[in-house]
């Protein structure tokens, strides 16, 4: 199985966060990546390879182009404002205030286009967040060109990047533009496989009434766990697209006998969709380590969850999401590839 991996990830370096009570250093870093890529590289699990460039045109057709295009002048804004820190939002639009009307000027604009203040913005970002895309874009090429497998080494992440927002340090929704992808490249339907411990809200949204992209997420219940305000099993998808959004929630403490459980639910959607292709929203944080999470997966159930997910026996795409137990990430995400291409 070929990696796609781009260095341009690691200038997205020294962003902050909002935990409850306090601002706190971004979990999500760069180590993340060049841990994974090193132990990809340890397994030799094939090829690492630099992504071709991509323009932003599906992007824009599954994003708002204003938000794509806001994306790429957030930081001179910002610098323009004379500010020097990470760019973070300190209000938000919602029901019962106008969501509509973009405002003028920097502070207004980063709360229009994000759900919080999880996709913070550093001088690096936009080029980190346009080579993750590319990342996502170049290993789709090599599923759709006939390669069983490829890995998306994507950072930032993208399944909570809405069409018209950031959060959850996403920015562009790499595998709704991967999945998008196949589409327009023949594919007559395509499953989004979602096992990253949260919700994918921006995959399910932009996809909710598409009757050709089916939206399979199992995480942990919206009720008690980010992002909250989605990711509910009575979310079955509407018009077209209803009967094609699958949400498996699980309780915290979940381990890999009940996370089995929902995955054979899921199997199950995915073969009677019959997809012609996955794209595996691929994030390990529902190991029992991770710092934010709280499922209790260990490091030898990821390659039986590899074989899993080859047990559907579909072209299959892997685009890297979540996963911040740094000291093991490289293990549980080399071990799931692994356990995929040995099956
Ligand atoms: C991204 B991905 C309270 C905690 C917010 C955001 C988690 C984003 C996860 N500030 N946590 O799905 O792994
Ligand atoms: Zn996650």
């Amino acid at each position: 199985m070929q990696t796609v991996y781009s260095p341009r990830h690691a200038g997205h370096s020294g962003n902050n966060e909002l935990q409850p009570g306090a601002i706190v250093p971004a979990f999500e870093l760069p180590r993340r990546a060049e841990l994974i890529r090193a132990s990809v590289e340890a397994a030799g699990l094939g090829p690492i390879r630099e992504p071709d460039t991509h323009d932003l045109s599906i992007a824009m057709r599954l994003h708002a182009p204003d938000y794509v295009e806001f994306l790429s002048r957030v930081w001179g804004l910002w610098q323009a404002a004379g500010r020097d820190g990470p760019a973070m939002p300190f209000i938000w639009p919602r029901p019962g205030l106008r969501c509509d009307v973009p405002p003028a000027d920097i502070d207004g604009l980063l709360g229009f286009y994000s759900m919080d203040a999880g996709a913070t913005f550093v001088a690096g970002t936009w080029d980190a967040v346009k080579s993750s895309h590319d990342v996502a874009l170049s290993a789709a090429a090599l599923v759709a060109g006939g390669e069983r497998a490829a890995f998306a080494l994507c950072r930032p992440p993208g399944h909570h990047a809405g069409a018209r927002f950031a959060g959850g340090y996403c920015y562009i929704n790499n595998a709704a533009v991967a999945a998008e992808s196949f589409r327009l490249r023949g594919a007559g339907k395509v499953t989004v496989l979602d096992v990253d411990y949260h919700h994918g809200n921006g995959t399910q949204d932009m996809f909710y009434e598409r009757g050709d992209v089916q939206v399979v997420n199992i995480h942990a219940d919206p009720m008690v766990e980010f992002p909250y305000f989605l990711g509910h099993a009575d979310e079955r998808g509407a018009g077209a697209g209803e009967g094609a959004n699958l949400n498996l929630p699980l309780p915290h403490g979940t381990d890999f006998g009940q996370w089995s459980e929902a995955y054979a639910v899921a199997a199950t959607a995915i073969a009677r969709f019959a997809p012609d292709v996955v794209v595996v929203s691929l994030g390990v944080d529902t190991f029992h380590g991770d710092p934010i999470s709280q499922f209790r997966l260990d490091t030898i159930d990821y390659p039986l969850m590899g074989a899993g997910i080859a047990a559907l026996g579909l072209p299959t795409l892997f685009v890297m999401e979540g996963g911040y137990a740094v000291e093991a990430i490289g293990e549980n995400v080399a071990g799931l590839l692994r356990g995929f291409a040995d099956a």
